[in-house]
């Protein structure tokens, strides 16, 4: 039998994620359909029984409103919520604010590729002058110089996430509890990549769909139980809702930037 359950939300649809924007650190609210989304994965919370002991997010609205409105439809809005920067989305750097698309067109298929999902490859920086450096931001006055990023590969972003992980969400899976974690594409990727043992040529090939809660079942070692109905790359995680539906939404992330 499981001695935790640990579930994996990403944020609903963007704002940004409809404009087709990199986004990264930049703090864009959920889209209409976001909302929605957001509400579901609330209805499948309570269909499935899930009863959360603690939830995580980031400092980002985005996942911060989806949190809130599944909770709010699972009716467990009396839930715990800890929230940190370090679970906030990969900081995309140069390339924050650029329509992915015209991005392709301006740098080419391949080069956007490597800049979306490889694994030690970051975009240019941002200079601190830009609009969209957080550093001034007062939500990020407790973070030192060093830990506020210009750009982040996954990897990076690997390195700024586990520390949390290990200090806060480790502890509570632990103790047995269940474990709500909503997040971002890239930093649900972090966190997966180390959970499953996912090796850097695989990760590229993991796509995240938006507001689809992704469950774990896990041993007294935290170890990943299997459970029927994963699909690859993830092999240890289950999908709530209706596995086309699932597949479909990550095809469609993946394609945001073919041209
Ligand atoms: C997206 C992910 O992040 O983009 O930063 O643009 O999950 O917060 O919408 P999210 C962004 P890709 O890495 O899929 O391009």
């Amino acid at each position: 039998t499981p001695h935790a359950t640990l579930v994996f939300m990403r944020h609903g649809e963007s704002e940004w994620n409809v404009a087709n924007k990199f986004t990264g650190w930049h703090d864009v609210d959920l889209s209409s359909k976001g909302i929605m989304e957001a509400k579901i994965a609330g209805g499948l919370f309570k269909q499935e029984g899930l009863a959360f002991d603690i939830c995580y997010t980031s400092y980002l609205k985005r996942a911060i409103k989806t949190l809130h409105l599944a909770l709010e439809e699972a009716d467990q809005m009396y839930a715990p919520v800890v929230k940190s920067w370090r679970l906030n989305e990969r900081m995309y750097g140069a390339l924050t604010g650029l329509d992915k698309k015209e991005t392709v067109v301006k740098h080419g298929a391949e080069q956007v590729q490597v800049w979306r999902r490889s694994f030690d490859i970051p975009p240019p920086p941002l200079t601190k002058d830009s609009e969209y450096f957080p550093g001034n931001e007062r939500k990020y006055k407790d973070l030192k110089e060093s830990e506020v990023p210009l750009t982040e590969c996954l990897k990076d972003t690997v390195e700024r996430v586990l520390p949390f992980w290990e200090s806060d969400i480790v502890p509570a899976l632990k103790e047995g509890k269940t474990v709500l974690v909503a997040a971002h594409g890239n930093s649900m990727r972090a966190i997966l990549k180390h959970l499953e043992g996912i090796s850097e040529e695989v990760i590229p090939g993991l796509e995240i769909p938006t507001g689809t809660p992704l469950v774990y079942k896990l041993d007294k070692d935290l170890k990943p139980m299997p459970q029927e109905g994963c699909f690859e790359p993830l092999t240890m995680g289950r999908y709530l809702g209706d596995a086309a539906t699932v597949q479909a939404a990550a095809e469609a992330v993946k394609n945001q930037t073919k041209v």
